[in-house]
């Protein structure tokens, strides 16, 4: 299949146009490095050293004599998206160019307001490419399960059967989510389901958990192929957090009790879900939802795993919550789909952690430790990015 990988220069994105490339897929990617401007913004850094995209794609091409197209362009450019469309002419389009930060959209009024344009808009965008040039086009969105929030019913896969008064209906899942990055991903879910039903686009929204690792097969045949790994309070999430925090002898930075519970999945699975996910297209006007997690834990048990992995004597310190959520929650979610298409899961286990622990300390030197405790504010409308 042509594949075309919006957000290609990101975290999950750069390993996802290599499994795809790897498993004979004409992989094409497109990023406008907004992500590299948040580095500057903050003054962090990925702990890993990342090369250019020009130089990740000559790479991977000198070691498997296999081309990945590049676009360099903002999606919010209607010209630029039409323009890389229409001449990649791709079958599916995996979309994971977004700002992705709950805390960076927190920032204040204007990280807010960008998150949300650049976001939507984006999305927009795409989504009228494929219907005005291809509606074959099959759009791979990544949502995620904030989207949900933590209701106090069971998560089903993106939609709901109601009984009310009497009546029936199947309606899109209730969404509570908890900040203007998660928001961003919900509006995105309603444009796309109204795409599919008014012009009968194709489109998988998968709604993924926190993940966590750096390495995937193609990314770790060469240093010059990895992927970023964030740690600092803003990009980096709580489990590869940890790993480094336990490494430079830090505490453990548990916000509130710990209590709070989240999906979770390996790098890994998620290369792999966007393949199945690729391979077995939704159907004509179809809004199909996945949530794409292998396994759900409170960021307490993330906090406690992490320690016991750890060769060193880690403390955990429980810091006050920054963020507006509910620490204690009723959590049950239904993940069948992907598993249905053959996603068999790598669940969280002392090796991942080990390896982890082995890539941060080889890094260690890179850290900045004042990034990384938060910053950002919930209950404020204005905070600082960093100290
Ligand atoms: P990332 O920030 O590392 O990658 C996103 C990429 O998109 C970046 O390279 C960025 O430069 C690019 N981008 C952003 N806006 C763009 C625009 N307007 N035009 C062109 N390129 C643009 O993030 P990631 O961790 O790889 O996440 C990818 C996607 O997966 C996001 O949509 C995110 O919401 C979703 N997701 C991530 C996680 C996670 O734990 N990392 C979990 C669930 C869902
Ligand atoms: N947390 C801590 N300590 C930390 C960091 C986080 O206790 O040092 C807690 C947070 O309060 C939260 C949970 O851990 O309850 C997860 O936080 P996170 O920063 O790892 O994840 P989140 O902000 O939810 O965002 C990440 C990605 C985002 C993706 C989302 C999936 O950045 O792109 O959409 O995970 S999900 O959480 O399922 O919505």
């Amino acid at each position: 299949m042509k594949i075309l990988v919006l957000g290609g220069d990101g975290y999950l994105g750069w390993p996802t146009a290599l499994h795809l490339s790897a498993s004979g897929h004409d992989v094409a990617v497109a990023d406008n490095f907004a992500r590299r401007g948040y580095d500057y913004e903050m003054g962090v850094d990925s702990l890993t050293p990342i090369e250019s995209l020009q130089t990740r794609v000559a790479v991977w091409r000198e070691l498997t004599g296999t081309a990945i197209g590049s676009y360099v362009g903002d999606l919010c450019d209607a010209e630029f998206t039409y323009r890389m469309v229409r001449e990649f002419r791709p079958d599916a389009i995996v979309h994971y160019a977004e700002q992705r930060a709950a805390p960076y959209s927190m920032v204040d009024r204007k990280h807010a307001v960008y998150t949300q344009t650049n976001n939507v808009v984006g999305t927009l965008n795409v989504l009228y490419a494929i219907a005005e040039l291809d509606p074959d086009i099959h759009l791979v969105k990544l949502g995620t399960m904030g989207e949900y929030g933590t209701p106090n019913i069971d998560i089903e896969e993106g939609w709901l059967e109601l009984q009310h008064k009497g009546r029936s209906d199947r309606v899109l899942y209730p969404k509570r989510p908890g900040s203007f990055y998660h928001l961003s991903k919900v509006h995105d879910s309603h444009n796309i389901e109204f795409a599919c039903r008014i012009w009968g686009v194709r489109a998988t929204d998968l709604n993924q958990g926190v993940v966590y690792g750096q390495q995937t097969d193609e990314t770790a045949a060469d240093d010059r192929l990895a992927t970023r790994y964030d740690y600092d309070a803003v990009f980096g999430t709580v489990l590869n957090r940890f790993v480094v925090q336990a490494v430079l002898g830090l505490p453990l930075t548990v916000y509130g009790n710990g209590g709070q519970t989240r999906g979770l999945i390996d790098i890994r699975d998620t290369v792999r879900c966007i393949q199945l996910a690729c391979e077995n297209p939704a159907g004509r006007g179809e809004f199909r939802v996945f949530n794409q997690l292998t396994q759900t834990m409170s960021v307490l048990e993330i906090a406690q795993t992490v320690a016991a992995a750890s060769p060193e004597s880690v403390t955990i310190e429980r810091l006050e919550n920054p963020r507006v959520e509910l620490e204690e929650h009723y959590y049950n979610v239904v993940y069948t789909g992907l598993a249905d298409l053959g996603l068999e899961a790598h669940l969280l286990s002392d090796t991942l952690i080990e390896s982890l622990l082995e890539i941060t300390k080889r890094y260690a030197h890179r850290v900045r430790p004042e990034a990384m405790l938060p910053t950002i504010q919930w209950r404020n409308t204005s905070s600082m990015i960093s100290h």
